[in-house]
């Protein structure tokens, strides 16, 4: 009889990491990839592209009717973003612990936003990146701007 290797069912972590306006608009999105891939993530798609409203509208269905609402969606309107899928195994926390603290001003240094971000705007905070913060959130994220995926 042949021996049967057990079944290692590896579950194939992905998130979406988007690279909002102000980072494309100051240059730091291979900055941002690079800290991604040198943590160990694999890039596994890209898309440069311009939100229409109706897809951060489901993007942020969860904020809608907040006061930074409507500016958030405005400023991801504001100019081209860069949508990436990586995986890795532990990728969501991974790059949410990469990326930092929501307001940049109060993220470690060391973190893309406590490294590169400053709160450039009044009423929302342009801190450079989004991660997904769930398995869950990831599913739906990367159906939205990734449709086909
Ligand atoms: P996260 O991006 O760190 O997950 P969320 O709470 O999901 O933070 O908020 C989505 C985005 O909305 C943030 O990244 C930030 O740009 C903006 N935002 C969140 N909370 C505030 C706030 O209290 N004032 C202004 N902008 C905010």
């Amino acid at each position: 009889t042949e021996a049967v290797a057990p079944a290692v069912t590896e579950t194939i972590e992905r998130t979406l990491i988007l690279v909002k306006p102000d980072g494309v608009r100051r240059g730091l999105s291979g900055e941002i990839l690079r800290r991604v891939e040198a943590k160990g993530y694999t890039l596994t798609a890209v898309n440069l592209l311009d939100a229409s409203p109706e897809l951060l509208a489901a993007h942020y269905a969860e904020h809608e009717g907040k006061p930074f609402y409507q500016p958030l969606v405005d400023f991801m309107l504001s100019g081209p973003i860069l949508a990436v899928v990586a995986e890795g195994q532990g990728v969501i926390p991974g790059f949410r612990s990469l990326a930092g603290a929501t307001d940049p001003t109060a993220a470690a240094p060391g973190t893309i936003r406590g490294d590169l971000g400053r709160d450039w705007g009044l009423k929302v905070q342009q801190n450079l990146v989004h991660g997904s913060d769930s398995a869950e959130s990831a599913a739906r994220e990367i159906a939205l701007w990734f449709p086909g995926l």
